[in-house]
């Protein structure tokens, strides 16, 4: 039976842009996987060390058949073959994509935290988490709307947006 993931998808290294777009086709070609819909793409500023280039990120809304086990590890393959290295917490990486949502599950492994341990917080994962699914609810019962409202918008623009360097302040 398939089931609704949410998947983040970011980059600020090698020609972040393309990284996004290659991740999200890439997606489409997991096993028992397809994108439903995929959200706009984002400008942000670092969180975490600010000797960084901004990020790309957006969110993709996929129908999969794989366990969330299985998931992960099929999103560790993409990142592998986009040259990520795993370094430093926070720091740069060419392709990062974590699974936001699994259904309604909620799973508190070593290796894989469900719902994803920043996606309460973060703007550039509730930003165009929204605009793809406005009236999600997590397992928790608190709605997409009520994080929204305690979120601050600051550092992150809609990468189709006008002159980005002025916008975010950089
Ligand atoms: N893991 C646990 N739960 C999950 C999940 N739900 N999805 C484990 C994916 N992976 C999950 O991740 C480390 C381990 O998390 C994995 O081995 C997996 O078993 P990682 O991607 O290898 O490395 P990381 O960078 O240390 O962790 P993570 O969680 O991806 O980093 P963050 O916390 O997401 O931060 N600033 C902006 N503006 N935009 C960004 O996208 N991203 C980061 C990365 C920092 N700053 C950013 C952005
Ligand atoms: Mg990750």
């Amino acid at each position: 039976m398939s089931q609704t993931a949410y998947i983040s998808i970011g980059s600020n290294l090698g020609n972040p842009h393309q990284q996004v777009l290659a991740g999200l086709a890439k997606l489409g070609l997991i096993e028992a996987t397809r994108v439903v819909v995929s959200s706009p793409w984002y400008l942000s500023l670092p969180m975490g060390p600010k000797d960084q280039p901004n990020y790309i990120n957006g969110v993709a809304k996929i129908f999969t058949q794989l366990n969330p086990g299985q998931l992960l590890t099929a999103l560790q393959k993409i990142e592998d073959t986009h040259g990520r290295v795993r370094s430093q917490r926070w720091g740069p990486r060419t392709l990062d994509l974590d699974i936001l949502l699994y259904g309604c599950q909620v799973i508190d492994k070593e290796h894989l935290k469900i719902p994803h341990h920043g996606l309460k917080t973060r703007n550039f994962v509730l930003i165009p988490l929204a605009d793809i699914a406005p009236k999600l609810v997590l397992p928790d019962g608190i709605s997409l709307d009520s994080l929204l409202e305690v979120c601050s918008p600051e550092g992150i623009v809609p990468l189709a947006s006008g002159d980005i360097s002025d916008t975010i302040g950089q």
